[in-house]
């Protein structure tokens, strides 16, 4: 089985850190989706990373199908397989990739010439990042984790999404939102995510 994805994507991590969680055997090859001789168009036709090439050749994407798929493959499972727990879990998880979406959008927007840039598209994806923080700020659990009492997806998707944002959105966002930071602050310190970190977005 063969990741392929970019260092910096967090859709790709999230994959990279459920593979580490559940410690599967997976090659990892890195691979621009940008790049003019990028091998991703001719396995995925949407052009995306990440990309799953399984065993048998058949070709796995985009990265909730790839997750979802990967979870299946050991137990115990990071992703509740049925009722209520399985919907609010999604929930986190449509959640996360909603942000991640917001803050890349908002990254290309920011880095198209000044003229050409939106400053309505911009606070529009900012607005959906700081609703999304407060909806998290408000319902996080007392406890460690996000739901169930113990790790889950839901855990790994919104930690990737916030590391992200801090990456390549950094603003104001811990001091208004002081449970979450210190969520984050935790939950960061685990080896999965240490290890997944691309260059730059290291801890101080
Ligand atoms: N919904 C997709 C999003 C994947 C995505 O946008 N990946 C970016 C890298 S962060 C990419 O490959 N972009 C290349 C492009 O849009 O052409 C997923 O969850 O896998």
């Amino acid at each position: 089985m063969k990741l392929y994805g970019s260092l910096t994507s967090p859709y790709v991590r999230k994959a990279r850190v459920l593979i580490r969680e559940k410690n599967l055997a997976c090659e990892f090859v890195v691979a621009d989706a940008w790049a003019a001789d990028s091998p991703i168009p001719a396995l995925n036709p949407l052009g995306k990373v990440p990309v799953l090439v399984l065993d048998n050749g058949k070709t796995l994407f985009d990265s909730p199908v790839i997750v979802e798929y990967l979870d299946s493959l050991k137990t115990p499972p990071l992703l509740a397989t049925s009722g209520e727990t399985r919907w609010q879990m999604l929930c986190w998880t449509a959640l996360a990739d909603g942000v991640l979406d917001a803050v890349v959008t908002r990254f290309l927007e920011s880095r198209r010439p000044a003229e050409q840039q939106s400053a309505d598209n911009i606070r529009r994806q900012e607005a959906k990042v700081a609703r999304s923080l407060d909806y998290t700020e408000r319902h996080l659990s007392d406890g460690a984790w996000l739901m169930s009492g113990h790790f889950t997806l839901a855990d790994l998707a919104i930690a990737v999404a916030l590391e992200y944002t801090d990456f390549r959105y950094p603003h104001d966002w811990h001091p208004r939102h002081p449970r979450l930071a210190t969520w984050l602050a935790e939950i960061s310190k685990r080896p999965s995510l240490a290890e997944t970190r691309p260059p730059g977005m290291e801890k101080k």
